[in-house]
């Protein structure tokens, strides 16, 4: 593009039309073009300017292609600067949205008018960082430190109704962008409004109460993370000093945070979760129809699969296998879709419209012959799910797709019991369905490449992140989760308690250890894995087996307020059960076990390189395409902490040669897990990085 930013002279109005696909992002050329606009306008006869984005939206923010590379001059703060600084007054016009730096730049003009539809936002914390441009040091100044810090914060998106309420936008319209910045700007003219600079404005009285209270809940949400409380800490500080102070303030704290792992990791997790859904192999294939969606199954998966494709405007017939559970599922879908209305997500009439239009319950698999895209969420046996393809194979139109959720059966063999194979694929949900946001779209042997981008497009249609992933048992996800789950039971075995396990990890940035994780989702969960894994064990293999003891004794975990925790109305979350610890010590005593202490650190350290040696066996397998996808799988699908990246880019942060000598020291105990992955002895080798295979 060579010139993204163009001044256009229209009588009285200048016009500074800021065009640079695909998101207008304040890049090098776009700065220089806005200041040399800027400029422009400050020598004309005009007396008004409008800044207005062409394309979908107005400008999103920096360039963070551009992050970690040497910074170039203009600076987006002295950018703005200078179109703060003219003397004749500045528009901006808001369609889409407008975020980060590109929301400061419309804080840097003197009026904003707002489209209906559009938002602004401050996401800089989602990456790491915090507003850099000024939107630390305007935002409070136009509307107080508390409400300004609740948006640089949460990184939530605003409305431009709110903005009007707020006091962030002077007016909306209907208009296109435009044309409603003429109408602005003819409105300025008139009434001959003057230049008015955020920020020479004087900050608002700020409720104190109301400042520690966020304080406290935005630490509570983003344990870990440094940029949060550092953007509200600038906020505060910055504006007690006169701007350009302030200003300083910002910057330097800018920098900081830009420094910082989390930067880095948080900008790998962005562009890792839009590289996975743009698959090459599928590139200019049309994917099938999809408008109608079959459900087997309406348990907790079926139902949560039922209510995301509902609310993404799909028309869904379940089947389940009697009136009673055709009752059951009903009931369940309503329950969800009415707690989705309680939380203002969908309206009481469209509650209604979903269920009386788009959704029926039956158990006439028959009701199935007109259904583009049919996903099985039965039992996880092969033989149930055997005979559900093989129902469907009879009932189902001719290129309908056919796909399981099996969350680690073999897709190949669920795919031979029909005649089409290649209509065949595996479109593993997460629980709860309609909530979590990952879906691995695991691509058999004979699928069909149109059936791959069908399966794409369905993540899509539900606003899901897609991980391409090729059949193993448990596939990326939790053949990974197996591993490293491995990992934590033989270091309790070998002396750490679960409670100490949990807590390490909770530490690093998991949302939960895994032992409360085994609590929340059921010891019977667990219990029956072993059961199934039970005749793959090789003679001698360890692992831990504490847990079919806490079944036997009905410490199903949360729901019967007793696992590895103890949950009641004195300590809901749960506190750690000293009797738990007597079992796990008679374990082993029974296995000739001497327990030893483990540090913290050492507890991570494992945990972590079971999980990259594990991926890097993923990746090199070709059961994950690259790094990446192993990170991405982890951060949707399993709680691994965003600030870190994920897995793989984290292994890179602390070095593979590392990670080696741990899966070699961990390793001379002889169990097998600890196997080095060869891609990992590959990259160690050739001192290359995961990084290097994205
Ligand atoms: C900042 O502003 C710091 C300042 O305070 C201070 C500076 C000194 N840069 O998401 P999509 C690409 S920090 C470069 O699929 P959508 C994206 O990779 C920034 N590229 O579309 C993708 O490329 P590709 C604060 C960007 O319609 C394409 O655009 N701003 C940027 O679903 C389409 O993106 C943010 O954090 C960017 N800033 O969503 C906003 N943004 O096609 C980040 C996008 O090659 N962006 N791309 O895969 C978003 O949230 C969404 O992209 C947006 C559009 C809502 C804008």
């Amino acid at each position: 593009m060579e010139n993204p930013v163009r001044y256009e002279a229209h009588g009285d109005i200048g016009v500074i039309r800021v065009d640079n696909p695909p998101v207008n992002a304040t890049s090098h050329a776009v700065r220089e073009g806005l200041v040399a606009c800027a400029r422009e306008f400050a020598a004309s006869p005009q007396k008004v300017a409008v800044i207005v984005g062409e394309g979908r939206t107005f400008i999103a923010g920096a360039d963070i292609t551009e992050f970690g590379k040497a910074p170039r001059e203009p600076h987006l703060p002295d950018a703005i600067n200078v179109i703060e600084a003219l003397d004749k007054p500045v528009v901006c016009v808001i369609h889409g949205t407008a975020l980060g730096g590109g929301f400061e730049v419309a804080l840097g003009s003197h009026y904003r008018v707002m489209l209906r539809g559009a938002r602004i936002g401050l996401p800089e914390v989602n990456l790491g960082l915090l507003p850099g441009a000024g939107g630390t040091q305007r935002l409070p100044r136009l509307i107080g430190i508390v409400p300004a810090a609740e948006i640089f914060t949460s990184a939530k998106m605003i409305s431009a109704e709110d903005c009007l309420a707020l006091g962030i936008a002077d007016d909306l319209s209907n208009d296109d962008p435009f044309e409603a910045g003429m109408a602005m700007a003819r409105k300025v003219l008139a009434e001959g409004l003057p230049v008015r600079r955020v920020s020479e404005m004087s900050v608002p009285p700020t409720d104190e109460a109301a400042l520690e209270a966020l304080k406290k809940k935005v630490a509570r949400a983003n344990r870990g993370h440094v940029c949060h409380l550092k953007a509200i800490e600038v906020a505060v500080e910055g504006t007690k000093l006169p701007f350009t102070e302030g200003m300083k303030l910002e910057r330097a704290a800018f920098w900081e945070m830009m420094q910082t792992p989390q930067r880095a990791a948080m900008i790998h997790a962005f562009f890792a979760e839009r590289k996975v859904a743009s698959l090459p192999e599928i590139k200019g294939v049309e994917p099938r129809d999809l408008s109608k969606i079959g459900i087997i199954g309406g348990g907790t998966m079926g139902g949560g699969i039922a209510v995301s494709c509902l609310l993404s405007g799909l028309s869904v017939t379940l089947i389940e296998r009697d009136a009673e559970s055709v009752e059951k599922a009903h009931n369940g879908i309503a329950r969800t879709l009415a707690d989705s209305v309680k939380r203002g997500k969908l309206g009481a009439e469209a509650r209604d419209m979903l269920l009386s239009e788009r959704l029926l319950v039956t158990d006439g698999y028959d009701k199935l012959s007109d259904a583009d895209l049919v996903i099985e969420a039965v039992f996880e046996s092969m033989e149930v799910k055997k005979d559900v393809f093989t129902k469907l194979d009879a009932v189902c139109k001719p290129g309908a797709v056919l796909a399981s959720n099996t969350s680690y059966l073999d897709v190949d063999e669920i795919a031979a019991m029909t005649k089409r194979p290649e209509d065949v694929i595996g479109l593993h949900f997460f629980s709860p369905a309609h909530v979590m946001k990952l879906l691995e779209v695991v691509v058999a042997a004979k699928t069909a490449k149109d059936v791959v981008a069908t399966g794409f497009a369905l993540t899509k249609k539900l606003k899901k992140v897609p991980v391409r992933a090729g059949v193993c048992d448990g596939f990326i996800g939790n053949r990974i989760l197996k591993t490293y789950r491995t990992a934590a039971d033989i270091m309790v075995l070998e002396g750490a308690s679960p409670f100490q396990v949990d807590k390490a990890l909770e530490e690093f940035g998991f949302a939960m250890g895994p032992y409360a994780v085994a609590d929340l989702a059921g010891i019977d969960i667990g219990y029956l894995t072993r059961k199934r894994l039970a005749p793959t064990r090789k003679p001698g293999e360890r692992f831990g087996e504490w847990g079919d003891v806490l079944y036997e004794l009905g410490r199903l975990g949360r729901k019967t307020g007793r696992g590895h925790y103890i949950y009641d109305d004195e300590t809901p979350k749960g506190r750690p059960d000293p009797e738990v610890e007597e079992i796990i010590a008679k374990e082993r005593r029974a296995k000739g076990i001497t327990p030893r202490d483990f540090t913290d650190a050492e507890i991570v350290e494992r945990y972590m390189a079971a999980m990259i040696n594990e991926g890097a066996k993923v990746v090199g397998e070709g059961i994950a395409q690259r790094p990446l996808d192993v990170d991405v799988t982890k951060l949707y699908g399993y709680g691994f902490p965003r600030f870190r990246g994920g897995p793989m880019h984290y292994a890179d942060e602390i070095g593979l040669a590392k990670v080696l000598a741990t899966i070699e020291e961990a390793g001379k105990a002889g169990d097998d897990i600890w196997e080095p992955a060869p891609l990992l002895k590959e990259l160690v080798a050739g001192d290359k990085t995961f990084a290097s295979l994205n």
